[in-house]
């Protein structure tokens, strides 16, 4: 646990980074008209949700869609949960006959190719999910690209019980 930990706090870092995010980012995320859903130039993001766990302060999971038509070679960075803590992205792959959550780390956006964040598949796990996380309300959930553009969308969340 201690290495994801780390991979994933470099992972934060970067997305830090002065100059790259930060004015890009309020030029490039315009809010999108439904719940759940953004476009930027590039990134069309939809059917986005937060699932809480069943126990309270558990990691909740974030699914979404995306579409991207931008240039090759870019990867999908961060996913930043508001009224979270540290967030990782999560896939499951098979080894020693079970399915297990490993890093995923970066994710690959190809042109034409859609890329589906679902349950048993690629998820973005956040940590410490506050109070403010309540089922029936909505967080604003950020997307940062590896070439600094950002998107921001706002995303319904969902009990543990609900429809993921
Ligand atoms: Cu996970």
């Amino acid at each position: 646990m201690s290495s994801l930990r780390i991979a994933a706090l470099a992972v934060l870092a970067l997305a830090a980074l002065p100059g790259l995010g930060a004015c890009s980012g309020e030029a490039d995320a315009p809010d999108g008209d439904a719940a759940g859903a953004a476009v930027t130039s590039q990134l069309g993001v939809t059917n986005a949700r937060v699932v809480l766990a069943p126990v309270g302060g558990n990691p909740a999971a974030v699914y979404l869609d995306l579409a991207y038509s931008g240039r090759e070679g870019v990867t999908l960075d961060a996913v930043d949960v508001e009224g979270a803590g540290m967030t990782m992205i999560h896939d499951y792959a098979e080894t020693g006959g079970k399915m297990r959550m490993v890093m995923a780390d970066k994710v690959p956006l190809t042109p034409g190719t859609p890329v589906s964040f679902a349950p048993g598949g690629l998820h973005v796990m956040a940590m410490d999910p506050t109070d403010a996380l309540k089922p029936g309300t909505t967080a604003n959930v950020t997307l940062t690209l590896s070439d600094g553009t950002t998107a921001t969308i706002t995303a319904p969340v969902r009990a543990a019980g609900d429809e993921r």
